[in-house]
């Protein structure tokens, strides 16, 4: 293979690599999903969170039960129940995908409505990875230093 090839073989490696990193999707509040009292109790989502492990490039589908809305806030935000201008909202049968960005970081979600983020429906998720951690190399490249190159490279593609 000329130089050029053997650069065009390795960057379609890595890019089949980025698309098919997997990544976890989590409904949350699993069967009971977006909602407020008295579906939940205060709490619930810190309950529902603190068993899981986030990861960037992960997915947060918000199913909402009941009338609500979905903002992502800052932490004081989220302290104040900030009235803030919501990215969703909707009845019952809406549903929201919330990709994380591949940074780690306290990432904060409230309703807006009414005073159903003071009753408890608002989440809070640690995220210690920015999702490159589990990547473990498919094995005709075990070997080291190519692996190595390949890592890098998709880190530099990622916009790290
Ligand atoms: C809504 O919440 C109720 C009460 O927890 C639950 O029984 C029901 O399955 C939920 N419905 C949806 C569509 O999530
Ligand atoms: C609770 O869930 C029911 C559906 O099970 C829904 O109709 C109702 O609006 C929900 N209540 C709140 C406060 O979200
Ligand atoms: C998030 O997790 C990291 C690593 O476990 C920890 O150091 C940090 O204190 C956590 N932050 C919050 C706000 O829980
Ligand atoms: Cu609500």
């Amino acid at each position: 293979m000329g130089r050029s090839s053997t650069a065009m073989a390795l960057a379609s490696v890595v890019l089949t690599f980025i698309e098919c990193e997997a990544a976890t999707q989590y409904v949350v509040g699993n069967g009971r999903g977006w909602t407020a009292p008295p579906n939940i109790t205060a709490g619930f989502y810190d309950e529902w969170a603190a068993s899981k492990s986030f990861e960037g490039n992960d997915a947060l589908v918000f199913k909402f039960n009941g009338t609500h809305s979905l903002a992502a806030v800052s932490t004081e935000e989220y302290d104040n129940f900030a009235k803030v201008f919501p990215i969703g909202d909707g009845t019952n049968g809406f549903s929201y995908g919330y990709q994380i960005p591949r940074k780690a970081g306290v990432y904060y979600f409230i309703c807006t409505v009414d005073s159903h983020c003071e009753a408890g429906q608002k989440l809070a998720i640690n995220v210690t990875s920015a999702g490159f951690a589990t990547w473990s190399p498919p094995s005709p490249l075990t070997s080291g230093a190519l692996s190595t190159v390949l890592y890098t490279f998709a880190f530099f593609l990622s916009g790290h």
